[in-house]
Parts: C-alpha cells; structure tokens; sequence
C-alpha cells in the first residue's frame, strides 16, 4: 500500500505581504501529479491545511478545488487534519457529506474516532485522523479536567484511536505535535499553554506502523525512523533558504514500512539570500539566475543608502526583505567607554561609530565633525 504524506501547506500565507497563492497553486499541481504517477492509496495532508483560523476565500477554493479533483480523477484515499493554524470547524465543516470508504478529514475532536480502513493483499489498514486541538477543548471532549499539556492530549486521542483499531490490522497515526527531539524552524507557533512543555513523548505512538506528522517545517523522523514529519512543501522564513522541500512516498509491506522515498517539490521563485554591497548585487542582478526568486539581501555597504529596496527592486523584481550586516558585533566594552567620554563630542561620536560599524572616523569624516562640532560650539557661546 502506497501513502503520500505531506502536511503544512499553510494555503494563504503572505511573506512580507507577498501573496504566495500562486506559487501555491503550482505546487497543489505537482502533489496532484505525485497521486497519479505514484498510483498512491492514500494522500495524507498532516494539518496546517491553511494559514490562518479564517482563510481567505481564494485560499478555500484553491483548496476545494483540489480535492475535488484528487476525489474525482484518481482512487486515492484523502485522510487530512487541522493543525494548530487552522481552525477546526472550518476544517470539519462538511463531515457528514463525507464518503466514509474514502475520505476522513477531522476538524475537531468529534465522535468519529473510527479510523478509515484500506485494504491491500496483506490484509487491511487503519489510518487514524487525529486532528490538533488545544488543551481546554480536550478536557471537554474527553470529560478529564486533568489533561494539561499537548502530550495529555495526544494519550487521550491515542487511546480513543487504538481502541477502534482491531488485532493483526496495520495502524497507522495521522497527528500535528512537537516529537520530542524535532529539529524547528523560525516559522513553527509554538503549542500549548504559554511557556508550558509543548512536546509529546514518540513513545506515545506505540503500536502503530507509521505515524504521519505537521507541525515541524523540516523532514525528518522524530524518535523512530517510522514516525516521520513530511515536512512543510515550501520554505516560509529565509532561514530554511536552499533547503529541498518534499513529500514522503511511503509504502507499507505485510509487517508495516517496507519503503520510503522523498519526492521533491520545486518552488519557482524559492526563498533565496544573496549578500554583498549595494552595487555589486546591482551589478550581478541581470545574470543572476535567481533574479526571481523571493529574496532577501544582506548588504555589506557602511553608511547610509538611499532607498536599497527600491533600487534592488529594479533588478530583483520579488525582493522581500533588506537587511544590514553589520562589520564587527557591538561590545559592551565598547558603549560603557563611549558613555565615561560623553562631555567629549568628538570622542562620544568616535566611540558610536566604533560601536556600530567598528571603526572611527576616517579623515574626511572627522574633518566634517569637527567643523561640525566647532560651528556648534561657536553658536552656543
Ligand atoms: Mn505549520
């Protein structure tokens, strides 16, 4: 049996106030073409379907859309749930229209713990649907006032799930949690409570023969090689520039993974970095190959520019961010001197220059100041 497990699709998400649905758009196009050519069983979308508790209309639709297509072009399976982005009755809104042999897409917790049944020449599969919820929700749904953290949550789903599950089926776990161990990125939000534990244990998914997870934006396994984050299907912060974004082609034999395999996804216009000064990233703009790309640049340039994202614009025209590298890290050292020199103008202006771009004045520079200062002086008296 064939499960194609992605999760964090996060349909809507602006980057700077860029809209990325287009972008998103191209990559719903190259999940629809994995389900085909894979000839998968199963598409498994892990949570964080959309950006946002209230997605935009245009989000919606893409989303409606697709699904429609993978429910009537191909014989896949759809199990999907909400992630911590999403809000659960929007997710879970039409469950009762669902075709229970093939599609099980959970919003909230609800009475529908059954897990969907697949069957394959080694007998059946159960796929459980476990969809994110916060702590107060499942303390109500669970009538237990003692769950108190997001591992809490996830025993209480986990045991509701397994009791549906009979013996000699293969279970596999579809959930949206912090592993213990996962490697994160700038754009994961945190879960549960403010400041409280927000992982849960990988021992929790005894039992079952793969669990696909959302949350973490990186591939990875967390705990054992069968419990496994897809990973988000494009970067959304420039930290995770350059790095391959994928889907998890998983195949499960007669005792459970037999074989996994990365299918990469390319982005169009990737998140990409590019550092140097002003003028030399003007110069380069025209023969950069990824003069479209979404970019951040790093400018190496000392004193003032005017108006470097307009002008990078001109040759970068997607470019999101600009951001100044400083020379030296400031010294603590270095501010406490610059205060104990503040009756001297000349010396408190050297110390700031020291501090910040680490060097003084050069002699054009401090010929400006004195003159500066002297005038200053003069008016005073
Ligand atoms: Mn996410």
């Amino acid at each position: 049996m064939k499960l194609l497990h992605t999760s964090d699709w996060h349909l809507g998400r602006t980057l700077f106030q860029e809209s990325l649905l287009a972008d998103q758009a191209g990559l719903l196009d190259q999940v629809f073409a994995a389900v085909v050519s894979h000839d998968v069983d199963a598409l498994i979308i892990a949570g964080d379907l959309f950006d946002r508790a209230v997605p935009s209309r245009e989000a919606v639709q893409l989303f409606d859309s697709f699904l429609a297509r993978v429910y009537r072009e191909t014989r896949a399976a759809i199990i999907a749930i909400a992630g911590n982005h999403d809000a659960p009755d929007r997710i879970g809104f039409n469950a009762a229209l669902q075709d229970a042999s093939r599609v099980l897409i959970r919003g909230p917790l609800d009475s529908r713990a059954a897990p969907l049944l697949l069957k394959d020449a080694f007998g059946t599969v159960a796929i459980s649907a476990l969809p994110y919820a916060e702590i107060f929700a499942a303390r109500e749904a669970f009538a237990d006032s003692a769950i108190a953290s997001p591992a809490d949550v996830m025993a209480a789903q986990i045991a509701e799930a397994r009791a549906t599950v009979l013996e000699g089926m293969r279970w596999v776990v579809v959930a949206h949690a912090f592993v213990v161990g996962g490697r994160t990125t700038e754009t994961e939000r945190p879960l549960g409570l403010m400041g409280g534990l927000e992982t849960v244990p990988a021992t929790v998914f005894d039992g079952a023969c793969y669990v696909a997870l959302g949350h973490l934006h990186r591939p990875q396994a967390a705990g054992a090689d069968h419990i496994r984050y897809s990973g988000a299907w494009m970067g959304f912060g420039f930290d995770e520039a350059g790095e391959t974004k994928s889907m998890t082609l998983v195949e499960l034999g007669p005792d459970g993974v037999s074989q996994l395999e990365h299918l990469p996804l390319t982005h169009t216009r990737p998140l990409t970095v590019r550092t140097g000064a002003l003028a030399e990233l003007l110069a380069a703009g025209p023969a950069d190959r990824g003069r479209d790309h979404l970019i951040k640049a790093v400018l190496t340039d000392e004193g003032a520019l005017l108006d470097p994202m307009g002008q990078l614009r001109s040759v970068y025209p997607n470019v999101l961010q600009v951001e100044r590298q400083l020379r030296r890290t400031t010294t603590t050292s270095g501010a406490v001197a610059a205060l104990d020199d503040r009756r001297d103008p000349m010396k408190l202006i050297e110390g700031f220059l020291e501090t910040v771009r680490g060097e003084g004045p050069t002699d054009a520079e401090r010929a400006v100041l004195e003159a500066t200062v002297a005038g200053l002086a003069a008016e005073e008296d």
